[in-house]
């Protein structure tokens, strides 16, 4: 279960069969879900249970009960207060289509085929996330009456929303600012110098994620016009007054479950963006952050004649670590460099994963004799105390480039591709100078020309 869902607390339903065995298994599936179940061998029980007050999310019930039949069931909660919308759902044994229909028609949620375990596990999963995500949608209601303001939140509250009522809309704008909802509820003829539409408007137009922010507006029955123009201002729907609380409810629960959902995909998308440019084994950036990002550095060297900096560090003789070692402990190494070097470096630095046992770092406006002193100091950091229990050395080379300011240099970016390019490859020259000329120990070169490979 992901961690969005696991935070809601527990689900609680009540799961009726008169079958023990088919009730610990039931109940066995709801609870690996997370589900807190309350399970009942007879109707009669179970009803006396939710008359009792007793709070439930959903019913689960099997078609065969000794007391009485699941449509009689059924037909007594929707009768109780707060019953006509709980999921009813029926479980049976029988796949008949017929059977199916008929408990549709009467009224059941659903209908669960007991056969079929893996397909009811996730019918049972499916169920509970749909309600945990509503129970904590929160609403921004604006409307300027307070009596229909009244009858609107007591319309969601029975769902678990939560409901926050702004009288304008200015104030609706500032409360979205200092808290997240999931739906804007907007009476569409407000008072005051912005209408309903002009809070559409302004919710629309905005540069963030509330840009699609569900909306949804209510009109008079008479208000055809403004209802057209509400939907293609980018209303996502619309509710006529007289307010129909089932008809709110089940609106305003499709537009919280759509900006759930749009909510998951951007963050896995983030967390996607964020994997691409990140090193799996030692969580700094990998090298194609650096052709991402480094040619934005070029340039703004290039133009402003600012100094940048390119290191190449590599690990001496690491293959030694891997064959005596073995290759787990090398990769602790790995690890243990990365972090030393992140320590070293500032946040503007660009650090990245390069290769194998090599790194490189990219540094803005480090001119040559400062370039020349971090390099020293990380190489000391690596060869004053061990990684992973073993003393070890690196190789670094380093390239600074010196560049004449050059407004408008490097308009293209294959240009300023190029120009990294050669600052790598330069710094790569230097550092395989340094380990011809024994390791343990930096190179550095300074260039004003533009270093292209
Ligand atoms: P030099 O001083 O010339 O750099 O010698 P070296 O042994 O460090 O260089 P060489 O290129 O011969 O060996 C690099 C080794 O790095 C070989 C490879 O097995 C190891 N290596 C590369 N990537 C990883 C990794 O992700 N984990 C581990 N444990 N080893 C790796
Ligand atoms: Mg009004
Ligand atoms: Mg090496
Ligand atoms: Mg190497």
């Amino acid at each position: 279960m992901d961690a969005s869902v696991s935070d809601f607390p527990p689900r609680k339903v009540i799961l009726i069969d008169a079958n023990a065995a088919a009730r610990l298994v039931m109940q066995g599936l709801l609870q690996a879900e997370g589900a807190d179940v309350r399970a009942f061998g007879l109707g009669e029980e179970a009803l006396q249970a939710l008359a009792g007050g007793l709070n439930v999310d959903f019913v689960l019930v099997s078609r065969h009960l000794p007391d009485m039949g699941a449509l009689d069931l059924l037909r007594r909660v929707r009768q109780m207060p707060g019953g006509a919308l709980l999921p009813v759902v029926l479980i049976t044994g029988d796949v008949e289509e017929p059977l199916r229909l008929s408990a549709l028609e009467g009224g059941f949620t659903d209908v669960l085929w007991r056969a079929a375990p893996e397909q009811m596990a996730a019918h049972l999963r499916a169920l509970l996330r749909r309600q945990a995500v509503l129970q904590r949608a929160r609403i921004l209601l604006v409307e300027d009456s307070p009596a229909m303001a009244a009858l609107a939140a007591e319309a969601l509250a029975p769902m678990g929303m939560e409901v926050e009522h702004a009288l304008r809309a200015h104030e609706a704008l500032e409360r979205l600012e200092q808290r997240p909802f999931d739906l804007v509820i907007v009476d569409v003829v407000l008072p005051g110098p912005l209408t309903g539409l002009g809070l559409l408007a302004a919710i629309r137009s905005r540069r963030d994620d509330l840009a699609e922010l569900p909306v949804l507006a209510y009109t008079g029955f008479d208000e055809r016009v403004r209802r057209v123009e509400m939907l293609r201002r980018g209303a996502n729907d619309y509710v006529t007054k007289p307010i129909d609380a089932e008809e709110l409810r089940a609106r305003a629960s499709n537009l919280v479950r759509y900006w759930r959902l749009l909510q998951q995909v951007r963050h896995q998308h983030a967390l996607l963006a964020r994997q691409a440019v990140t090193d799996a084994l030692t969580g700094v950036h990998n090298r194609y952050l650096l052709d991402e990002s480094g040619p934005r550095y070029v340039r703004r060297a290039w133009r402003g004649g600012e100094p940048l900096a390119a290191m190449m560090l590599d690990l001496d003789y690491f293959k030694d670590v891997n064959d005596r070692y073995g290759h787990d402990r090398g990769d602790r190494v790995l690890q243990e460099l990365a972090n030393r070097l992140r320590e070293q470096v500032r946040p503007e630095d660009v650090l990245v994963r390069y290769g194998g046992e090599e790194f490189a770092l990219l540094l803005p406006r480090l001119a040559a004799g400062a370039a020349e002193s971090l390099a020293e100091r990380l190489r000391q950091a690596v060869a004053q105390q061990p990684l992973a229990g073993l003393t070890l050395t690196v190789s670094i080379g380093v390239c600074v480039w010196q560049p004449t300011p050059t407004p408008g240099a490097a308009s293209q970016a294959e240009q300023a591709a190029a120009v990294l390019r050669g600052l790598l490859v330069h710094a790569d020259r230097c550092l395989y100078r340094a380990k011809g000329a024994g390791r343990n120990r930096c190179e550095v070169d300074v260039v004003e020309a533009v270093p292209l490979a």
